[in-house]
């Protein structure tokens, strides 16, 4: 055979083999702020604090101005994020302590799961607050169950929230840096009587307690919890966004020639805010808005990271919140006292903890250069919805029995033409006593007739409802100052009737035929 031949067959066996080889998979990001408000970008109006990172992100993707955290408070979101089924159907699904057990079994399908089927790589990076072990976290010995068993194939973790004990880092199994001759104990009771606590060393303090968060001292920071030991393994508040920062980059590094994904979970903006010097003072706002700056470099170091490496059109980046925002969250650290005319979030009333708009309608970004065309869209969409709508976007079937809430909003993430968000969800407040159902336009809340607002969150209060259920028109009312519950009976009955099929049939994604 003469060389010319040679080579035209190797050209075809290429051109052949190219054919056959499926397009690779995106990459999916999913980042996730922690009591982020939606007023609190300046992308989505916030004036006083600037996040340019975060702006351009949305101007080379889809901004939305009704996209949801399932629950008002973090552990149910993240439960939900992960299960795709409404936290009220589980099980102690409410905000974990110190030393709670794993809250979701070994054996369940969650995103990563089914992104681990589907060929990803998968990790979570950041806050984890789901709880780690069986019965109870073993610190010093293996921590699981916990994300691995869940379908992560990698986990660097702030165990629960930085205002709980202990502020030491999980890497996969393990606590990180744990001297074994220097153990770590963590409990809900003083450990002797004079362990110095954030009540007996409270001029000491760095940043005072307003409520609760008078436990055990670190790095000048009473918290929720005691603990003792694992002095090696300890970090510093204001290292946290750096080190999960240079462990992303690491991770995408390492993994980047196969499809991933990467749940990064910041710990910004929760208390104690406590940023790197290099922020502080950064804003008028005082921590919370200088949280907000450190939170927009966070996204974009990870941006950077991604288009850095080639993989922009090859990844979906998704940004999100836990639960909408707070002010005095149990520190003295001036967010009331500087708030100004800053809105966290922005038109709607309440935040975190309630059901108000405020409550859980948050911050949502969608970017994928190449297949979703920049703009801003109004379809209802939600993070219990990422399992049904990545495993249609990678083609896995989801079991009947599994996510029984999340619905397949892919097109509109993606922003197609006739794209197709939620007609309903179900808005949890911090327990199962406070909910609402939204529903086009209108909005039911059902309260108890013992719910009090958090008198912490009130940013501008909308008037509490008297009654059990009220009804609001979000289109004339974003605000849910009126109630027009006494004008729509017909509705009222409809709502109501909905709300309670919704708990009582046990799932709201219909069973595939
Ligand atoms: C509350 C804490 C609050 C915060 C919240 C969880 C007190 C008085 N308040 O119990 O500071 O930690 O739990 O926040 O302790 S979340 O964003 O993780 O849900
Ligand atoms: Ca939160």
């Amino acid at each position: 055979m003469n060389r010319l031949l040679l080579t035209l067959l190797a050209t075809t066996a290429c051109l052949t083999g190219a054919e056959e080889k499926p397009p690779r998979q995106p990459n999916i990001v999913v980042i996730m702020a922690d009591d982020l408000g939606y007023g609190d970008l300046s992308c989505y109006g916030a004036k006083a604090v600037q996040t340019p990172a975060i702006d351009r992100l949305a101007s080379e993707g889809i901004r939305f101005t009704s996209g949801y955290s399932s629950a008002s408070t973090c552990t149910p979101t993240r439960w939900s994020l992960f299960t795709g089924t409404y936290a009220i159907r589980g099980k102690d699904t409410g905000i974990a302590p110190p030393n709670g057990p794993a809250l979701i079994k070994p054996g369940t399908v969650t995103l990563p799961s089914l992104l681990k089927g589907a060929g990803y790589r998968t990790a979570v990076i950041g806050k984890w607050h789901l709880g780690l072990g069986d019965p109870a976290p073993d610190w010093n010995g293996e921590l699981k169950p916990g994300p691995l068993e869940i379908g992560f194939d990698h986990c660097f973790l702030l165990p629960t929230t930085n205002d709980r004990v202990p502020q030491v880092f999980v890497e996969n199994h393990r606590v990180k840096n744990l001297d074994p001759a220097d153990p770590l104990w963590v409990g809900n009771k003083k450990p002797s009587p004079d362990h110095p606590t954030g009540i007996t060393h409270r001029k000491d303090l760095k940043m005072d307690w307003s409520h609760g968060h008078n436990q055990t001292i670190h790095n000048g920071i009473s918290r929720i919890g005691f603990y003792t030991g694992g002095t090696a393994a300890r970090f510093r508040d204001e290292d946290l966004a750096d080190t999960f920062i240079a462990e992303t980059r690491r991770w995408i590094e390492s993994n980047k020639d196969q499809p991933f994904f990467l749940f990064f979970a910041s710990p910004d903006i929760h208390v104690p805010r406590v940023v790197h010097e290099r922020f502080q003072g950064k804003t008028s706002l005082g921590p919370r808005g200088d949280a907000i700056v450190q939170f927009d470099w966070t996204v974009g170091e990870i941006v950077k990271t991604i288009d850095s490496l080639g993989l922009r059109e090859d990844t979906i980046i998704v940004l999100c919140s836990d639960n909408g925002p707070v002010l005095d969250d149990g520190y003295k650290d001036d967010a009331v006292e500087k708030l100004g005319s800053h809105r966290p979030a922005g038109p709607f009333s309440g935040g975190k903890y309630g059901v108000f708009e405020g409550g859980t309608r948050t911050p949502f970004i969608t970017r994928w250069p190449g297949r979703i065309t920049p703009g801003t869209s109004d379809e209802i969409v939600c993070t219990i919805d990422f399992a049904a709508s990545f495993a249609a976007l990678t083609g896995q079937p989801l079991p009947d029995d599994a996510c029984l809430d999340s619905f397949n909003v892919l097109s509109a993430l993606l922003g197609e033409k006739d794209a197709k968000g939620r007609d309903h969800l179900l808005q949890q407040g911090n327990d199962d006593k406070v909910l609402a159902l939204r529903e086009g336009d209108w909005k039911l809340m059902r309260l108890q007739k013992t719910w009090k607002p958090t008198a912490t969150v009130s940013i501008d209060p909308a008037p509490v409802p008297t009654d059990v259920w009220a009804l609001y028109d979000l289109s004339a009312d974003p605000g849910e100052r009126k109630e027009v519950t006494s004008q729509h009976p017909d509705r009222v009955r409809e709502m109501r009737e909905k709300l309670e099929s919704i708990l009582s049939s046990g799932r709201t994604r219909p069973i595939a035929k």
